[in-house]
């Protein structure tokens, strides 16, 4: 079942990916002061993991911060300086949050052992220190770490494709809808330009027919990497249906919004497309509706509708043009 649903989201299996490392091979800052308690961990640690031992707490908040552990073990005990306010520190700063902690403590100083479990420790080890114990505990954090950082990049990647499309990497309309509908509830009142425009290619059927359709896809993403290249960060580019694009500049009037939209007409029209099968390049001419936003605009697809209309002007035109 979950090789299935990786499948599914084209991503590795998280969980094979964090026990394939069962636990070994991790880098562990051990924060104590007590040469021969640091000596007896870290011994028994660098059968399985690379060991640094640092007395200092100041500089074991910097090392921290510089990040490259797995995790920290943290004696409770440090001489002039207390432990528990450097776990506190660990796990507030943004750097060393996800960091893994396991505070090392005497029997006698449960209490705070169970005030950094409530505020976010994870776990603890009692003096003295239990050797399989200790190489138990660190196992497990180690793994659940790597458990929860490969979960979340399959979850980043899965929400990643849930709002792209496969072939061109474009936005698909999903995303479009989304932030299209936000930007207008938002700045209806206040956007000095909001603009729209539709992008189609001419006679894609033909070239489908006469190339064949994987030509056809190729011509779509080189297609979609030239209008991406001619808009901002700032403008959405999205795949609106087969061979349309839809680009929303937030912050241009109709004339900007013209020439933005003659510009990649005349780019498309100027630079042939070259497909892997085809000897000859394959000449393309794309034709763009341009709408902008008016202020009795119930919502964005009334501007795309009119965008829509311009298209197909320019399409009953001659094709080659844009329209507004
Ligand atoms: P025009 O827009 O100039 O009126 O003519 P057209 O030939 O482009 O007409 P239309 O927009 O109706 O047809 C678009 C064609 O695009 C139909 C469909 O087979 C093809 N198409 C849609 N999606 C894809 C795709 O992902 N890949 C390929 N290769 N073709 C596609
Ligand atoms: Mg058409
Ligand atoms: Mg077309
Ligand atoms: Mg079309």
């Amino acid at each position: 079942q979950r090789a299935l649903a990786s499948r599914e989201f084209g991503i590795g299996d998280p969980l094979a990916l964090a026990t394939a490392e069962t636990g070994l091979d991790a880098r562990i800052l051990l924060i104590e002061d007590r040469p021969g308690s640091a000596e007896r961990m870290a011994g028994a640690l660098r059968q399985h993991h690379a060991v640094t031992i640092e007395p200092d707490p100041q500089a074991a908040l910097r090392l921290a911060t510089e990040g490259g552990f797995d995790l920290a073990l943290v004696s409770l005990d440090l001489a002039g300086f207390d432990g528990l306010r450097l776990c506190s520190q660990l796990r507030s700063q943004d750097a060393t949050r996800a960091m893994p902690l396991i505070m090392v403590a005497e029997e006698h100083d449960r209490a705070r052992v169970v005030r950094g479990l409530d505020f976010g420790v994870h776990d603890f080890l009692m003096r003295p220190v239990d050797r399989n114990e200790l190489m138990a505990r660190v196992r497990t954090q180690v793994k659940r770490k790597r458990f929860t950082d490969a979960l979340r990049g399959a979850m980043q990647a899965s929400l990643q494709l849930a709002v792209t499309d496969a072939l061109t990497g474009l936005h698909n309309r999903r995303y479009l809808d989304n932030h299209l509908g936000a930007l207008f509830a938002d700045e209806a009142a206040r956007r000095p330009g909001l603009a729209a425009l539709i992008l189609d290619i001419d006679r894609f059927k033909a070239i489908n027919d006469s190339y064949g359709h994987e030509a056809g896809d190729e011509v779509l993403r080189t297609f979609a990497e030239r209008v991406r290249q001619d808009t901002r960060p700032v403008d959405i580019v999205a795949r609106y249906g087969g061979e349309e694009i839809v680009v929303i500049l937030p912050e241009a009037g109709l004339a900007e919004a013209r020439a933005i939209a003659e510009r990649i007409r005349e780019k498309v029209e100027a630079l042939p497309f070259s497909v892997q099968r085809a000897t000859r390049t394959i000449p393309v001419t794309v034709s763009i509706g341009v709408a902008i936003r008016h202020p009795e605009d119930a919502g964005p697809g009334d501007m795309l509708k009119r965008a829509d209309i311009a298209l197909y002007r320019a399409k009953a035109a001659g094709r080659n043009r844009v329209e507004q």
